[in-house]
């Protein structure tokens, strides 16, 4: 199996590139961000407790997206491997990731980490607010969104260092010049 952690701050094109690596090397992709929206979307009971904290720029708490999660690798057991898309966001779901990919003698093969500057995600996240009128793509919630990546996301940064797993990709660029970047880390992987 592929195992791939796509990881970045907001707007850093972790669903733009998704979506290519998809179909570039026939995995199975889960945007827990999507997720969520489609629960919202539905009034189920978890997307109205997820809209109060994602409205205001903030992380769903850890149990509810782990327990979403792990449901998902659950139900999708004969897959060639996945893209992990904004999963994990914080340390103890970066740990329990871990844990439940050992349960099926799996790993993480690699942390693609999408390198962008603020300026950029700011002006990025504010044009997909204008375009597509996402909730959480205002200028105020992008602010606590970004600060909320530093503090509690960026940790997983030195999580997977020291496993020997992070790989920094420039995520500036056209989408293509990225997923080329991309590639080339990819195709260099021993799985
Ligand atoms: P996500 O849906 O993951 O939102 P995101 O980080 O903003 O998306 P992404 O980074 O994929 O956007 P992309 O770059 O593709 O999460 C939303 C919310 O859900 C979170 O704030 C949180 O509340 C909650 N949540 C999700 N997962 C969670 C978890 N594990 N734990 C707790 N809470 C969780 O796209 C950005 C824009 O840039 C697009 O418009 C795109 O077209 C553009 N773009 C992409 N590449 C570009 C390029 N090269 N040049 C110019 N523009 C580009």
């Amino acid at each position: 199996m592929l195992n791939i952690i796509i990881f970045g701050a907001p707007g850093s094109g972790k669903g733009t590139q998704s979506e290519k690596l998809t179909e570039r090397y026939n995995l199975t992709h889960i945007s827990t961000g999507e997720v969520l929206r489609d629960k919202i979307e539905r009034q189920t009971e978890l997307g109205i407790l997820a809209d109060t904290y994602m409205s205001k720029g903030q992380l769903v708490p850890d149990n509810l997206v782990i327990d979403m999660l792990s449901e998902f690798i659950a139900n999708n057991s004969e897959s060639k491997g996945y893209i992990l898309d904004g999963f994990p966001r914080t340390l103890p779901q970066g740990e329990a990731m871990d844990k439940i990919l050992e349960e099926q003698n799996e790993s993480i093969n690699v942390v693609l980490w999408l390198d962008v500057d603020d300026d950029e995600l700011i002006a990025r996240l504010l044009k997909r607010g204008k375009d597509s009128g996402r909730e959480d793509d205002t200028f105020d919630t992008i602010k606590s969104r970004l600060a909320v990546y530093y503090r509690k996301t960026e940790p997983l940064k030195d999580f997977y260092s020291k496993q020997g797993k992070l790989a920094q990709i420039d995520g500036t660029g056209t989408v293509d010049e990225i997923f080329s970047r991309i590639e080339e880390v990819v195709d260099n992987l021993n799985y």
